[in-house]
């Protein structure tokens, strides 16, 4: 008697739901095993083992790999196509602060600022020099697309600097909980990977691998624009409405995409389950427009 009680129409929710969130979750996989290449690809111990025994000026062939994977990072972006940028961040002692600023002619910046709306245009040279601390993580290269965080301490942004400790210390890409993505202002979550001096083995101690970092290479995912992107490539796209949620905290979920759908009878859901992730991202379909 009505349309929404038709079982071949839930049918036709629960299968899109669920291949939106297979499509979200393979190419989630697919691009975070491409940030891990690009990881170890920036690794000093990879282009040492390839370039020391040939060269004499190390410093000047170092940056020219720089250029070349930053140029290749750029090349390969289309193979990330859920990523709004990938960055790349070098441990900084405060101890070689100094020089780390002449060598590149400009100073580490702090993301907080007392005034947000910089923070949110995130207008480098606008941003207060960061404070005095042991260690900074300043962005030394960029993909276009994110190159408005080029100089600035990701340690001094508390999600950033969290992602950052424990990927170091665990060797794993890691993932932060979703925040407000700097510029986009759209929530978003960063992955990243440690990268370190030497082929540390799997059980290394936490110790040992903070030791032997030298840099962090990170991704961001601006959760809309994916959610947008995505959706695009459903066939009855118009007819549902998509809802994503973070649900690592069960009792306070993060509504991450979409508005709140009154519940017709026709919600699915289905787990989004991220590899470091504590947690879940919930996809929610309900029929939106009856034809
Ligand atoms: N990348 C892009 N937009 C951001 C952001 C970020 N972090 N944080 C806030 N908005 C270089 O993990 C190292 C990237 C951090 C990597």
């Amino acid at each position: 008697k009505n349309i929404l009680q038709s079982g071949a129409l839930v049918d036709c929710v629960k299968e899109h739901c669920e291949s939106f969130c297979t499509i979200i979750k393979d190419q989630f996989n697919v691009s975070m095993n491409h940030v891990h290449a690009l990881a170890i690809l920036v690794s000093p111990f990879t282009m040492g083992n390839i370039l020391l025994p040939l060269i004499s000026d190390v410093n000047s062939v170092f940056s020219m790999i720089t250029e070349n994977i930053c140029a290749y990072t750029e090349r390969t972006a289309f193979e990330r196509p859920l990523t709004s940028g990938v960055a790349y961040a070098l441990k900084v002692p405060h101890s070689e602060r100094e020089l780390f600023e002449k060598q590149h002619g400009w100073t580490i910046k702090k993301m907080e600022t007392e005034d947000q709306t910089l923070v949110q245009d995130c207008i480098p040279e606008k941003l207060d020099p960061a404070p005095i601390h042991d260690e900074y993580a300043p962005v030394i290269f960029s993909q276009e697309t994110v190159s408005h965080i080029v100089s600035i301490d990701m340690m001094s942004g508390k999600e950033d600097r969290e992602n950052i400790l424990r990927a170091r210390a665990t060797g794993k890409g890691v993932l932060t909980s979703p925040f407000k993505l700097l510029k986009s202002n759209h929530l978003g979550v960063v992955l990243t990977f440690a990268v370190y001096n030497t082929d540390l083995p799997l059980d290394a101690m936490p110790e040992q691998r903070i030791e032997a970092t030298v840099g962090y290479l990170g991704a961001s995912y601006d959760v809309p624009s994916l959610v947008e992107k995505l959706l695009h490539q459903l066939a009855c796209k118009q007819m549902i409405v998509v809802n994503v949620y973070d649900t690592t905290n069960a009792s306070a979920p993060i509504n991450m995409y979409g508005d709140e759908v009154t519940d017709t009878g026709l919600l699915q859901t289905s787990n989004l389950d991220f590899g470091d992730h504590n947690g879940s991202m919930r996809c929610i379909a309900a029929i939106n427009r009856i034809a």
